[in-house]
């Protein structure tokens, strides 16, 4: 299934929070990691994408 989707959901000691959109302009997503990229204190994802053969740094 494709998905042009992207979004993340905080953990709780209960489960998972609800549902918070990062885009919705990403196409066929095939992998993410993440990490802190720049150092700023922030978790950063990196998304590759081979539909459109992109590799995209979404950060807060
Ligand atoms: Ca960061």
């Amino acid at each position: 299934m494709r998905t042009t989707k992207l979004s993340w959901y905080k953990n709780t000691p209960d489960g998972f929070n609800g549902e918070v959109n990062i885009t919705s302009a990403v196409f066929d997503p095939n992998k993410a990691d993440t990490g802190d990229i720049d150092g700023d204190g922030y978790i950063d994802i990196v998304v590759s994408s081979g539909t459109d053969k992109k590799i995209t740094w979404y950060q807060k």
